[in-house]
């Protein structure tokens, strides 16, 4: 299958060299899925999103038809190096009454949280019908940091639906 790249262009650097970044995020656009959660993904609430598509075929959302009142959370943990400076970017709309929160978080050797990359991100409530593209950077790693969780949280009406979730190492 054919990987999908997407993400903005920085001036001054050509698209070959946005290219070549390797992105670190395991199927960040949700092409792929194993009993109801995208491969990859640790998931609860999610929906496979079949009509409201940034790219390829399907999408994930959180707070599935069936529970559109519950909460709805979706988290991917990746290794990272000390010292190192990432680059999070994905594509998000949806519904609802409070802001969605994405929070990233670095752990240690062992998994264990070691404290969070800076305060989470607050998605508006309400983007459609457009996706909207956010981009944080995150960094650097600390000494002790292994591992980086990326956590996708709704709470509240409604849904979040996400595609091209990406995580580039940037310096
Ligand atoms: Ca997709």
């Amino acid at each position: 299958m054919a990987q999908e790249v997407s993400g903005p262009v920085f001036p001054g650097q050509s698209p070959g060299a946005w290219l070549a970044r390797a992105d670190l995020v395991t199927n960040g656009s949700f092409e792929e899925w194993d009993d109801g959660v995208p491969s990859g993904w640790d998931g609860a609430n999610v929906w496979r999103e079949e009509a409201k598509i940034h790219t390829g075929r399907n999408a994930v959302r959180l707070g599935s038809p069936s529970e559109p009142g519950a909460p709805a959370t979706l988290a991917q943990v990746m290794q990272v190096v000390t010292g190192t400076v990432y680059h999070l970017t994905f594509s998000a709309l949806g519904t609802g009454d409070v802001p969605r929160r994405v929070e990233v978080m670095w752990l240690n050797v062992e998994g264990q949280l070691l404290g969070e990359a800076g305060p989470p991100m607050l998605l508006p409530p309400v983007v459609l019908p457009q996706f909207a593209q956010y981009n944080r950077i995150i960094g650097p790693a600390p000494v002790a940091a292994r591992f980086v969780q990326v956590r996708f949280s709704k709470t509240g009406s409604g849904y979040l639906v996400l595609d091209d979730v990406s995580l580039f190492r940037l310096y």
